[in-house]
């Protein structure tokens, strides 16, 4: 799916600003069909939880509307006029006066909403959009509604960041000619110095295609005609961690000279694999460093914010991170953009987070039900998670940053239904995209005695809490439980291996002299522990720790304030880990620590 820009044939309007908002249970029976009679305001893009003092609409259940006036610009006759939203979380209705024109299920994924014969150039219109914060089991991330003793409807769900909500990315109208380019895949790949980029166009309309790839200057250096082809980069430079270079591909769709429509978008030459035990990027072995993250700011949630983007990216390099995770849902695209100009390496995960009913078990595991059951995650569960991976991929396909796909979170890989629910999904995404690996980060549960898919996937991805959720307080055998478990795990698949999530809570200013969890210095002796034991092993190809900033939980009695596990604090300021990452990943580029240059 194609990122809405403004082109010599398409426009485009930011509706981003306040709009007017309500919950649903303020309101009439249909609050679409006149103007929302509220006082409340809501800024766009932003989860709307913490923007109010109200408890009512922070943990709000069902519909909540936002309403603004949208202009059509009025030169925009004869062309196809479309309503974009980048995230509505996590699901929406939308309306054009009194009439329901589209909606959309699922968070954290773009959509569009065709509205050509519902507005009219030149004139304006009232733009109603429902939106549900609500999870269930047939959506992803999967939770659960009930009604409790007091009358109201209550969420639970099966992850433990808050479940912020509203349009946290941007809306925007935008024109399209009525013959048009629809979708555009770009695949790269390089023998010695020159470059290839075999690409294939979609059109509406009937159109003939023409594509030229220019370099940074404007330079066209190939040209090809037809939906489908190959362009030939002679002296090629590579998309390469940590120094990209981008080339700009424009595609055209033709009626002879006649340019109908036009559209540009980046492309970086670069190639992921994995060979044997190893990760590698541009046919070279690759060690990821770096962060799972969440879109998680004051106020608001996951609302996507550039200052917090270039922030973030600005701490990642201060530390020497070279790639972070989207746990636990695909990020804003602006931050995929982001990441391909500055050769930030993306692990790309979906919202399948929870998909666990042993989390709910507790420290022992032992699920209620079994997860893999119509009561949880049944076939309308896989189904919306075969759906949410099919428009990640369109979204993301082509972006160079993107190098691995991770399609679920901690999913119940150790009981029964995994395999039958798992095999399908990862055929798909590799018939989607046959170009990158694909991994799940396993839970502790999960063992390499019990795991009953690891076989299906590339990555052996692990989340390991030795010394925080067991052993707490106990590096020393936490250690010897790290290093048989990463043992077990080598023995058994021979595939790469890295941690995407090992930490501990840390309440900054908490200082102490002994090994006491909840300090600066347990943190910084935790993370030294594991990157011990990770260096004993050549087959290891990553580190990400968890978390690169503290973020916003659901109330829990171990959650103080929210999930501690932050390098940074949410306000983004250093813990004493961080200054030693700093130490232990910069200048690195890719290699693993203790490699020779
Ligand atoms: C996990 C989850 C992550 C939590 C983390 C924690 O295993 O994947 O979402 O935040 O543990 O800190 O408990």
């Amino acid at each position: 799916m194609l990122k809405p820009i403004a082109t010599a044939t398409r426009d485009l309007v930011k509706l981003d600003g306040v709009w007017k908002f309500a919950i649903d249970s303020r309101l009439p029976e249909e609050p679409w069909s006149s103007v929302l009679d509220t006082p409340l305001e809501a800024a766009v893009p932003a989860s709307y939880n913490d923007l109010f003092t109200d408890p009512a609409i922070r943990d709000h259940v069902g519909w909540v509307y936002y309403q603004r006036s949208v202009q059509v610009p009025r030169g925009w006759a004869g062309e196809r006029i479309l309503l974009r939203f980048d995230a509505a979380t996590h699901s929406a209705k939308v309306y054009v006066d009194d009439q329901l024109v589209g909606g959309h299920v699922g968070g954290y994924t773009p959509f569009d909403i065709d509205v050509t014969d519902a507005v009219r150039p030149g004139a304006a219109f009232r733009l109603t959009v429902a939106v549900s914060p609500d999870l269930t089991n047939i959506t992803i991330p999967p939770g659960k509604i009930e009604v409790g003793m007091t009358g109201g409807k209550t969420q639970t769900y099966f992850h433990d960041f808050y479940n912020y909500a509203g349009l946290a990315r941007s809306v925007s109208l935008y024109s399209l000619p009525q013959v048009h380019v629809d979708d555009v895949t770009v695949v790269t790949t390089f023998d010695g110095s020159t470059g290839f980029v075999d690409y294939r166009v979609e059109t509406v309309g009937g159109a003939d295609v023409r594509v030229r790839l220019a370099d940074v200057a404007g330079t066209v250096l190939a040209t090809a005609s037809g939906s489908e082809g190959r362009l030939q980069i002679d002296d090629v430079v590579l998309w390469k961690p940590g120094a990209a270079h981008l080339y700009e591909l424009t595609v055209d769709a033709v009626d002879g000279e006649d340019v109908l429509d036009t559209y540009a978008l980046a492309v970086g030459v670069r190639t992921v694999e994995v060979r044997g035990e190893e990760f590698l990027v541009n046919g070279e072995p690759f060690y990821f460093t770096g962060f799972g993250k969440h879109e998680d700011t004051f106020v608001r949630g996951k609302g996507h914010d550039d200052a917090y983007m270039v922030h973030d990216f600005q701490l990642m390099e201060w530390t020497g991170a070279n790639s972070f995770r989207t746990s636990h849902y695909p990020y804003a695209e602006d931050v995929l953009d982001f990441a391909d100009r500055h050769g930030i390496l993306v692990i790309d995960e979906t919202a399948a987070v929870g998909l666990n009913m042993g989390v709910v078990g507790g420290l022992s595991g032992t699920p209620p039900f079994p997860t893999f059951s119509e009561q949880y995650a049944g076939a309308e569960t896989q189904a919306a998670h075969a759906q949410h991976l099919r428009e990640l991929i369109g979204r993301d396909k082509n972006h160079p940053s993107v190098v691995l796909w991770c399609i679920a979170n901690e999913p119940a890989s150790n009981e029964d239904g995994a395999r039958e629910y798992f095999e399908p999904l990862v055929n798909l995404v590799r018939e989607l995209d046959p170009t990158r690996p694909i991994t799940y980060s396993m839970v502790m549960f999960a063992t390499f005695k019990n795991d009953q898919i690891i076989d299906l996937f590339d990555v052996v991805s692990l989340n390991r809490y030795y010394g925080w959720y067991i052993n707490a307080g106990d590096l020393a055998t936490a250690e010897m439980y790290l290093q048989g478990d990463i043992q077990g795990w080598i023995d058994r698949t021979g595939k790469p291996i890295m941690m995407l999530e090992y930490g501990a809570d840390t309440m900054p200013g908490l200082h102490s002299v002994w090994d006491q969890v909840w300090t600066e210095e347990y943190q910084t002796d935790l993370l030294a522990m594991y990157h011990r034991v990770f260096d004993r092993f050549p087959q290891f190809v990553g580190e990400q720790i968890w978390n690169f900033a503290d973020f916003a939980t659901t109330n829990g009695l171990h959650r103080v304030g929210g999930n501690r596990k932050g390098i940074f604090t949410r306000e983004r300021r250093p813990k004493a880990a961080a200054f030693a990452l700093r130490q232990r990943w910069r200048g690195l580029d890719g290699r693993k620590p203790g490699a020779d240059a």
